[in-house]
């Protein structure tokens, strides 16, 4: 099979770690939520729906004619409601939504009856520019409060909102415009990026300048940057939004109203525009928000580090801890500004207690050395989550000891943009913990792992993970591609009926699953999803690249680092075409976003390919990875990878 481990001490990892008895005897969810999960899936996931506030119940639980799921049939709420005015009604009103930290040092305390006004407000000042529901509204700002406050407005009407990443560039905010069709672009004037205000509206407008669907653009005042503005189609949040009434009636909609679309990259150039509806997507990431972190409302300070652009800021920084009236930090800028210590100089004074973070930053907190969290009072700390790639037994001890002091539960929570919530993850007051594993899939989910003729493995066995049942938050398409979505996700087991998720998974001798990576060619730098497809393509739009291939080669912080292989053109590999990398790199950072940026671009002479013309990225990946070179034999002209080989040795 092709998934080759990225850890490489899998294998060995024998430690385990059971919950202390104390933390198991008051943790939300008990170990027979599994059997009761298993017993009556169903009758389970509705038991959870029944955390929401439905105005109309559903008649039937799901409806699955695959690969189309209708999860609460015929049931209806208003999400945003759900996330923020049901708290206010029922006395929760001053309990603080989110501790917001700037950058900067600024802050802003948000309750949950602050929430509701500005809500209101915002869905007034949408309502006021043509928002209805069934439409899409694309939002691109940095960490603040709007982000937020935007999202739920748009769940408010009923519009779906299409968060865009605030480090991606105009060309990728203009394809995302122009595939939802998005008629209002919220952003902002400016964000701060280590210390100093960059621009965003700059940006925002070149992608606006080239699509035709936008009719206004809302922009929130941040950095006070001076903006180019266009009369009549610009307008500040501030002018629009702060004379709007705060009262708001919010209407019910269906279950499979949808919420969101949200962009991921896939195997070619073109990213996915995942869509998510209402009814199932809210209920399954409260329930596991409430079950995975141990969330106590208003008693629990629970803080997930990632941006709001991911879909970890949409189901665990918005819609899963607001369904549950969590009181939450949420935080603008980069770790290590104004210095190393910031996130446990936050933890410390906000009392967090809940700490969800992703691996690569764990391996740079490792990096900076302990001496630094050392400095702080992390005793509110209960459990620590890890999400975004796999997380090597390494950084999961280091975790476990210099952050959680040897008494949190680790969580390392398996899921996708595509899933939508949590579905592979320890219980932290149940589950016995081995470092680097995510254990088992939660109650009321369902995995295999098979080999390529879809045979399940067994334990010790390794293959390919599947979804065997469906589950409520499971994405309902790709917008506007349906072929792509069967495609994608359900012809490489089209007879069995399981979700391809395109991560490589075994299980070891007691049936723990251990997530391998990606089995595509979708790299995970950060735990951010990249297409090779994608960088090379931005390559090749260089006039100086005659040919480009992009490997993800693993790296000790980043989990993968993109290596990147290019022929180029005439003589612009004088020289070593050090000129060329150099403006290469930059050129991939303003057509993609600086996380696309090549960690290591080699010039070379030519590519290795197949008889076919593919090429063959596992040589590559050998190259990149200082490894001996693998099977050539299935190579047109075996000798280039010498050629390859020999010329970086010279150029090194
Ligand atoms: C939530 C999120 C999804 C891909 C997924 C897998 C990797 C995420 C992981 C993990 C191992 C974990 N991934 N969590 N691999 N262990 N705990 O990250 O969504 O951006 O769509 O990425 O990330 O490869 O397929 P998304």
């Amino acid at each position: 099979m092709a998934a080759e481990p990225t850890l490489s001490n899998l294998a060995t990892e024998s430690r385990s770690f059971a919950p202390s008895e104390a933390f198991a005897a008051q943790a939300n969810v008990k170990a027979e939520a599994y059997d009761r999960a298993a017993a009556d899936r169903e009758a389970f996931w509705a038991e959870q729906a029944d955390r929401l506030h439905w105005t109309k119940r559903w008649d039937r639980v799901l409806d699955w004619d695959a690969p189309f799921a209708k999860w609460f049939v015929g049931g209806e709420l208003n999400v945003a409601y759900n996330c923020v005015d049901r708290h206010v009604a029922d006395g929760y009103g001053e309990q603080v939504a989110f501790h917001w930290e700037g950058e900067p040092g600024d802050t802003r305390t948000i309750t949950y009856a602050d929430l509701q006004r500005e809500v209101c407000k915002a869905a007034n000042a949408l309502t006021e520019l043509g928002v209805q529901a069934g439409d899409r509204v694309a939002i691109q700002l940095p960490m603040i409060p709007e982000a937020a406050i935007s999202m739920l407005a748009c769940a408010r009407l009923g519009a779906a909102h299409s968060v865009v990443f605030g480090g991606f560039s105009p060309g990728a905010l203009k394809a995302r415009i122009e595939d939802a069709d998005a008629k209002l672009l919220i952003t902002s004037d400016g964000q701060f990026r280590r210390g100093k205000p960059a621009p965003m509206k700059e940006n925002t407008d070149k992608a606006v300048a080239e699509t035709s669907s936008i009719e206004h653009v809302l922009v929130v005042k941040r950095t006070e940057t001076e903006v180019p503005w266009t009369e009549g189609r610009d307008l500040w949040w501030h002018d629009v939004v702060d004379k709007q009434s705060d009262q708001h009636e919010a209407r019910s909609f269906d279950a499979e109203q949808p919420l969101f679309i949200l962009y991921t990259s896939g195997t070619t150039g073109k990213p996915k525009g995942i869509l998510h509806t209402s009814g199932g997507f809210l209920t399954q990431t409260a329930y596991t928000h409430h079950a995975v972190f141990d969330h106590k409302p208003g008693e629990s300070v629970y803080w997930c580090t990632a941006d709001i652009g991911w879909v970890t800021g949409h189901s665990y920084i918005v819609y899963g801890p607001l369904a549950n009236r969590a009181t939450s930090v949420m935080y603008e800028g980069t770790p290590n500004t104004p210095h190393e210590g910031r996130h446990w100089e936050i933890i410390q004074k906000y009392g967090v207690s809940i700490y969800y973070t992703a691996p690569t930053l764990i391996r740079t907190f490792m990096k900076w050395g302990k001496e630094i969290p050392e400095k702080y009072d992390l005793s509110s700390l209960r459990v620590l989550g890890s999400v975004g790639e796999p997380i090597n037994p390494e950084a999961w001890m280091w975790y476990r000891e210099n952050i959680g002091k040897g008494n949190c539960p680790i969580v390392d929570t398996w899921w996708q943009t595509e899933t939508g919530a949590i579905m592979i993850s320890p219980l932290p007051g149940v589950t016995a913990t081995k470092p680097g594993s995510a254990m088992r899939t939660l109650p009321g989910i369902s995995a295999e792992v098979v080999t390529e003729e879809a045979q399940p493995v067994g334990p010790g066995g390794g293959g390919y993970l599947v979804l065997d049942k469906p589950w409520p938050a499971m994405l309902r398409g790709i917008w506007g591609d349906e072929q792509r979505f069967r495609e994608t996700y359900w012809s490489r087991f089209a007879e069995q009926g399981y979700y391809f998720a395109g991560d490589g998974a075994k299980y070891d001798d007691d049936g723990a699953i251990w997530l391998l990576g990606r089995v595509d060619d979708v790299m995970n730098v950060s735990g951010h999803r990249i297409s090779t497809t994608e960088v090379e393509s931005a390559l090749v739009s260089h006039p100086t690249v005659a040919e480009a291939a992009v490997v993800g080669a693993s790296d000790p912080t980043t989990g993968q680092g993109i290596v990147a292989f290019v022929i180029l053109r005439g003589n612009a590999a004088k020289d070593g075409g050090e000129e060329a990398i150099k403006a290469l790199r930059d050129h991939v950072s303003a057509e993609i976003g600086p996380i696309a940026k090549p960690r290591q671009i080699m010039v070379v002479e030519e590519l290795p390919k197949t008889r076919s013309g593919k090429i063959m990225r596992r040589l590559l990946r050998d190259v990149a990875e200082n490894r001996e070179v693998g099977d050539v034999t299935t190579l047109a002209d075996s000798s280039v990878m010498d050629l390859i080989s020999a010329g970086l040795k010279d150029s090194s």
